[in-house]
């Protein structure tokens, strides 16, 4: 396959409600998408950088940046490229995981779609649908959120994931089993708000039976969250901490999670993330498919890897009115409480090119 050249498509989506977490609130998501042109097929990838480095490092602008100037240009010269040798062509540029993720998903979306084959089972899929989660976020009051959280449940949704932060914390949870009951798998989320002393202040959140407490310490402070492990009964999941195979076989040798939350974008891609799952797996640690407010693009692939043997929790991985009035591609909805995993070659959809062209704020071409 030889890549002809690659399209920055930058869009912008409203969303229908504003998302507050611990680090922000969110009212419309700045995204880039790619869409790589080769000899054989065009495919596509959705990179998961925010407008501003709240999450992780990472920025769209900065993205859009190294993409153009470095990742790009390193494969053009290939003559006979594949997915598989993207990741090695770009590993002596340093980071900048999600544009990486972006640019490797549209090589091995195009890759697929020539030889007819659908990312699920290029993967490993063992499922046709997966159960649906939906993450919640902060809100004004406890009876926002009761009412946010009551209509996701009515909804079908089958796990209800807390953004929380100190001072949002054990309050909200008591609410929601107080209102929703005991069998409602519920767990939390705290963007790294909180710091190595507040064990005590999480421990209260043990008589609630969570699923797990996701990424409550500093990213780079993997003996910090081994630390609070011993301090709470809650299992520790990890999330900004996990961005390689490596990271995730440290931390679970350190006993600094006991659940990993696997997003393509934050770990370089498709490929990383099911060495991850794999890791994982051979330790005997469930994992999970995060989501970052994914259009249909990205959230297609993210449903294929979600339906890999490893995955036995409920995704972050929501329909797409979750998010989007209108999505860019045919929309995700849930069928009792599960979101089917595409069937079609590569990630199995196609954005919609008048639904993308509403919401395109600009395109740029790059060649060789
Ligand atoms: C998480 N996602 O698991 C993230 C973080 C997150 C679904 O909770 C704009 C773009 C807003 C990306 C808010 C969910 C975002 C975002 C939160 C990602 O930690
Ligand atoms: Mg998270």
């Amino acid at each position: 396959m030889k890549l002809t050249g690659v399209e920055l498509r930058r869009i912008r989506m409203p969303l229908v409600a504003p998302f507050r977490t611990s680090f922000g609130t969110e009212t419309s998501r700045d995204i880039l998408l790619l869409r790589a042109v080769t000899d054989v097929a065009e495919g596509w990838g959705e990179c998961v950088a925010m407008a501003d480095p709240l999450y992780s490092s990472e920025y769209v602008d900065a993205a859009a940046d190294v993409l153009r100037r470095f990742l790009v240009p390193a494969l053009t010269g290939y003559r006979r490229l594949d997915a598989a040798a993207v990741g090695p062509a770009l590993h002596r540029f340093k980071g900048h995981r999600m544009a990486k993720a972006a640019l490797e998903t549209a090589v091995l979306d195009a890759e697929l779609r020539a030889e007819g084959r659908p990312l699920s089972r290029e993967l490993g899929a063992v499922h046709d649908r997966v159960p649906a989660g939906v993450s919640v976020g902060i809100m004004d009051s406890i009876g926002e959120l009761l009412d946010a959280v009551g209509g996701y449940l009515a909804e079908g949704y089958l796990r209800i994931k807390l953004k929380i932060q100190p001072g949002w914390d054990v309050e909200p949870v008591r609410a929601v089993r107080e209102r929703f009951g005991d069998d409602v798998l519920l767990q939390v989320d705290a963007n790294t708000a909180y710091t190595p002393g507040d064990g005590p202040r999480l421990a209260r959140l043990d008589p609630f039976d969570l699923l797990l407490i996701e990424q409550p310490l500093d990213e780079e402070d993997l003996l910090g969250h081994a630390r609070l492990a011993r301090q709470v009964r809650t299992p520790i999941c990890l999330d900004e901490s996990i961005t390689s195979a490596r990271a995730a076989a440290d931390a679970i040798t350190l006993g600094a999670c006991q659940i990993v939350n696997i997003k393509p974008g934050r770990v370089g891609g498709y490929l990383e993330s099911r060495r991850i799952h794999d890791v994982c797996a051979a330790h005997g640690v469930p994992v999970w498919c995060g989501g970052m407010l994914e259009t249909g693009i990205g959230r297609a692939a993210n449903v294929a890897l979600a339906a890999l043997p490893g995955f036995t929790l409920p995704g972050d991985t929501s329909a797409s009115d979750r998010y989007y009035r209108t999505d860019v591609t045919a929309p995700f909805v849930l069928a009792d409480g599960h979101l089917d995993v595409p069937t079609g070659p590569g990630i199995g959809v196609e954005p919609l090119p008048a639904a993308l062209d509403e919401v395109t704020t600009s395109t740029e071409w790059l060649t060789p």
